[in-house]
C-alpha cells in the first residue's frame, strides 16, 4: 500500500547540520520526498502536532524545544511508509533506538530526539495537513520505484 508519512527534522538537528545525512537515509531505503520545506513554526502548529501530549509532565518543553529553531517539514512517499519511516528514525528514547537508526546514531535525550514521524495512516494525513496544503505535494516517478 503506498502511503503518505509526514516527517520532521528537529531544531537540534538542523543546527548539527544533519539535514543532508537525515534526509539520505529515507532516499536509501527507496522512498521518496513529495514535499518539503523549511520553517520557523507557530505556537498554534506546535500545540496541534503536539495535542495528544498536551497534558503530559514534558509538554511545555517539548513545545518550547520545537519552537527554538527552524524545523524542516516533509512528506514521505512510498510502500508501507508510515512504518518504513519508524523503523528508520528509531525508538523515541535515542538510547534504546537500533545504533543503525538515525536517533540511535545521532541522538542523546528523548526530547531532542532529532526527528519526529507520525504513528499511523491517520495521523500523517492529520499532522500533514498542519503544515501543507494539498497542492504542496508533488508527484513524480523515481527511477527504479516499480521494482521496489
Ligand atoms: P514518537 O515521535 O516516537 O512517535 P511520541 O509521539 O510518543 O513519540 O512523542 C512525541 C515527542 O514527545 C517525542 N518525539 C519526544 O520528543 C517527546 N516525548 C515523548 N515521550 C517523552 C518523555 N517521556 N519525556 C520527554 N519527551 C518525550
Amino acid at each position: 500500500m503506498i502511503e503518505n508519512q509526514f516527517v520532521m527534522i528537529k531544531p537540534n538537528a538542523i543546527k548539527r547540520g544533519l539535514i543532508g545525512r537525515i534526509i539520505e537515509k529515507y532516499e536509501n531505503k527507496g522512498l521518496k520526498i513529495v514535499a518539503l520545506k523549511i520553517i520557523q513554526m507557530k505556537e498554534s502548529q506546535a500545540q496541534a502536532l503536539y495535542q495528544e501530549h498536551e497534558k503530559k509532565d514534558f509538554y511545555p518543553s517539548l513545545v518550547d524545544f520545537i519552537l527554538s529553531g527552524p524545523v524542516i517539514v516533509m512528506i514521505v512517499r512510498g510502500p508501507n511508509a508510515v512504518q518504513a519511516v519508524r523503523q528508520i528514525n528509531g525508538a523515541t528514547d535515542p538510547l534504546e533506538a537500533d545504533v543503525g537508526s538515525i536517533r540511535g546514531k545521532f541522538g542523546l535525550t528523548i526530547t531532542k530526539n532529532i526527528v519526529h514521524a507520525s504513528d499511523s495512516r491517520e495521523n500523517a494525513e492529520r499532522e500533514w495537513r498542519i503544515f501543507f496544503d494539498e497542492q504542496e505535494i508533488v508527484n513524480y516517478s523515481l527511477i527504479g520505484e516499480n521494482e521496489l
